[in-house]
């Protein structure tokens, strides 16, 4: 028999030595020309479709980007916002993705439920499409001297896409906006029909939001308009099932309708495409792109795609319909398991990153294939089919229950607030990290290449935790850190002391434009291995009476920042996580701590894209959290920190977080999230953040003075400045102790005076 069609949907972008970030930067730093930065960005584009057609892939996606595919977008649809016009060209595009003189960036958001942002567009009152495809164009016929014609396959966002995940600052109608944008889609399928591609791959990952319910007049209407160019398209909905849209999704006139059948890695409730496919069966006449093959899990296939595609030959898809691809683009996997050598050795033939990827596309291709059309959709052994696989290959909850104990503390927060530590109106903090400094950068760099003895290092790590306490004492900060000098990240610092995680030494993934993350690897049961962070905590509390905050990373966080394991769900990771947590808040309570916080800034972009999935995610989410801190006496003050989103419609879960003291983000919401949690009565200490930590810029007194103003106003807390905390936005380890310092000062000088005025 022959083989099944192969094909990918995207693919990292970024390079197999990070040559993109390199060059990049460099650029930005007048040390690269344009030449330059293109002639290497070509090289790492061409390397990427060799690789994928040279592993067998029949359609490869063109992919490649020196930053952004929705920035790419934005500027290949010429939708500039005004504080841009007049710059071109690459000033053009790396403006809007990081700011210019007198014009700030495009803001950034998470791209669907992953941890990679794309540049939001922005549609401006009577804003305008003036389109140049040069550059997608160029890509594309570099694409086809690369592999061949017949295999380099276009891939853009789709306009529904593209107006749904922007910011409409005109208040149009998504109909509206997107028939706006037709022409110029039109225009493009038109070029690259002549340019002979075999199909256009048409990207709409919105579709696979409930939202997305209410779009089938918007996505027909494109839809029949793009068709008529005559290019065959290949709608790609990526990132979950389509859900309730299947009927008429899959009767969009388009050629190929490509779906992903896995969804999040370790999801409790499984994917419903195939329970989809199985109930209505898929349309005769227009081939599927099966993505199958994990693109959002370093964890080898252990059977799952296999399972798929002879269920849906069994369902009666024609094999010389079906197409076996990545469930989304392996953009979101490092680029080579090759590039390892630590990982242990039982381990590595259970990974695959996306360059293995590849080759489970092939052999799960060439698998036998058992006979077709034996349960046909819409009976009962479909359904007995569907259900069949998911037993078989779903996550499985590991039981790991947590008592009540476990989940309340031991006293409301009216009662225990009395017993905490008590301080003046407006009390002053920080966030946790102070500036990582090219001094202790290089530190790390030489303890690790041993350069540099661990007793030497703790040393001069205590003599940074002496500095941030001296100076904080010195500016009369009331709570204070010990600013985090000894943690690269946040995630991996937990990650390498407890049981269960591993770590790469390349496994790069992009998060955003040039910035690039190793997300840890949950390889086994999570599990306390001894204190982690009592030393630090330690040596900063034996140099002040003032309380200094214990610092952790909360579950929830470390579970989304992660690979998680797809044998376990998601949620027995959390729990494992919290338990484990659990014991560091009470070493750091037995060290005399008398403040912990416990960082969620990953909270809500674990949400599912499915409205109807939110609580039971939210449910178990917040337990985790809770687990972690109800071992927490009465007396300790538990703090937690979010940020990075709106939090207005999860307010309830944030209230059952039930943490004494929440810090947010605030300064670029203008007191969005302040308002929501006083108009909900949220009654426990709140921090909202009186400067942004993004900016260079140092914020004066009197500007913060505002903001605290504004956020008293709101009514919050009845107005109890006691309970009004003044603090920044997050931590400050990107910044530079040159902002920090008077940025901070400023703080406590406005709190002052705050004070003063009461
Ligand atoms: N404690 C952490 C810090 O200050 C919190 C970061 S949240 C992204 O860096």
């Amino acid at each position: 028999m022959a083989p099944l069609a192969t094909s990918t949907i995207g693919y990292p972008r970024i390079g197999g030595n990070r040559e993109i970030k390199g060059v990049i930067e460099r650029y930005w730093k007048k040390q690269a020309s344009q030449e330059e930065l293109l002639s290497v960005a070509n090289e790492v584009q061409a390397q990427a479709w060799k690789d994928q057609a040279g592993a067998g892939v029949n359609l490869v996606a063109a992919d490649g980007t020196l930053y952004d595919q929705m920035l790419d977008t934005i500027y290949m649809l010429g939708i500039i916002p005004k504080r841009f016009q007049g710059k071109a060209g690459l000033d053009l595009l790396f403006s809007m993705a990081r700011g210019a003189e007198g014009a700030t960036a495009l803001d950034m958001s998470k791209f669907m439920d992953t941890n990679y942002h794309y540049e939001v567009p922005e549609l401006e009152p009577g804003w305008t499409c003036k389109p140049d495809f040069s550059h997608i164009l160029d890509k594309v016929l570099r694409c086809q001297a690369t592999i061949g014609k017949e295999k380099a396959v276009p891939m853009i966002m789709g306009p529904v896409s593209f107006v749904c995940l922007a910011k409409s600052l005109d208040g149009q109608p998504v109909a509206q906006s997107v028939a706006k944008l037709l022409p110029a889609y039109r225009e493009l399928l038109k070029q690259l029909q002549g340019m002979g591609v075999p199909e256009v791959q048409v990207h709409e990952p919105y579709l696979a939001t409930t939202q997305a319910e209410a779009l089938q007049k918007e996505c027909s209407q494109a839809f029949q308009e793009l068709a008529a160019e005559g290019v065959p398209l290949n709608l790609v909905v990526a990132y979950d099932d389509v859900g309730e849209t299947y009927p008429w999704l899959v009767q969009l006139p388009v050629a190929v309708v490509s779906l992903d059948f896995l969804g999040v890695p370790g999801a409790a409730i499984p994917n419903r495409t195939l329970e989809l496919i199985a109930h209505h069966g898929f349309p005769a006449g227009k081939v599927l792109g099966a993505g199958v093959i994990d693109g959002r899990s370093v964890w080898a296939d252990s059977g799952v795609a296999p399972a798929l595609i002879s269920a849906l030959v069994s369902l009666g898809v024609a094999p010389g319909s079906i197409r076996v691809q990545s469930s989304v683009s392996l953009q979101h996997l490092p680029i080579d398991l090759n590039k390892e050598t630590k990982i242990p050795a039982d381990l590595r033939p259970r990974l695959a990153f996306a360059q293995q990827k590849l080759g489970e596309i092939i052999r799960v291709a060439q698998a036998p294939l058992p006979a077709q059309g034996t349960a046909a959709a819409g009976t009962p052994a479909a359904a007995q089919l569907v259900q069949s696989v998911r037993e078989q290959h779903c996550a499985k909850d590991t039981g790991l229950s947590v008592n009540v104990d476990q989940l309340n503390r031991s006293e409301p927060y009216t009662q225990r607030r009395a017993k905490q530590i008590q301080l003046r109106p407006f009390p002053t903090t920080s966030i946790g990290s102070f500036p990582q400094t090219p001094e202790i950068r290089r530190l790390r760099l030489q303890n690790k290449k041993g350069l540099l003895s661990d007793a030497d290092y703790a040393k001069m790590i205590a003599g940074h935790i002496g500095f941030a306490i001296g100076l904080q004492e010195a500016m009369d900060i009331d709570v204070l850190v010990h600013g985090e000098p000894e943690r690269t990240d946040m995630v991996e610092y937990f990650g390498q002391e407890l049981n269960g995680m591993i770590f790469t030494e390349a496994g790069w993934v992009q998060s955003y434009g040039s910035r690039y993350v190793r997300p840890p690897i949950i390889c086994g049961d999570v599990s306390f291995v001894k204190p982690i962070t009592v030393d630090e905590f330690a040596i900063a509390q034996s140099m002040t009476s003032r309380p200094v905050k214990g610092m952790l990373t909360g579950p929830v966080t470390i579970l989304n920042w992660s690979f998680p394991r797809v044998d376990i769900t998601r949620k027995s990771q959390a729990f494992q996580l919290a338990l484990a947590l659990r014991q560091e808040v009470s070493s750091l309570e037995n060290a005399g701590c008398r403040v912990v916080q416990v960082d969620e800034p990953a909270l809500r972009e674990g949400l599912p894209l499915k409205a109807n999935r939110w609580d039971g995610y939210l449910s178990w989410a917040v337990d985790a959290f809770r687990v972690t801190c109800t071992t927490a006496k009465p007396e300790t003050q538990v703090v937690t920190h979010l940020c990075y989103s709106d939090f207005q419609d999860i307010m309830g879960a944030i209230d059952r977080m039930d943490a004494d003291v929440l810090t947010i983000e605030n300064s670029r919401s203008d007191d969005e999230m302040v308002r929501a949690l006083a108009n909900a009565k949220y009654g426990r200490d709140v921090g909202p953040g009186v400067y942004d930590v993004h900016s260079p810029v140092v914020p004066t007194v009197a500007f913060i003075k505002d903001k605290i103003r504004s956020f008293v106003s709101t009514g919050i807390l009845g107005g109890d400045t006691k309970l009004i905390w003044v603090n920044p936005d997050c931590g400050l380890k990107t910044r530079g102790w040159a902002e920090t310092i008077p940025s901070l000062r400023n703080m406590v000088q406005a709190a002052r005076e705050m004070r003063e005025e009461l």
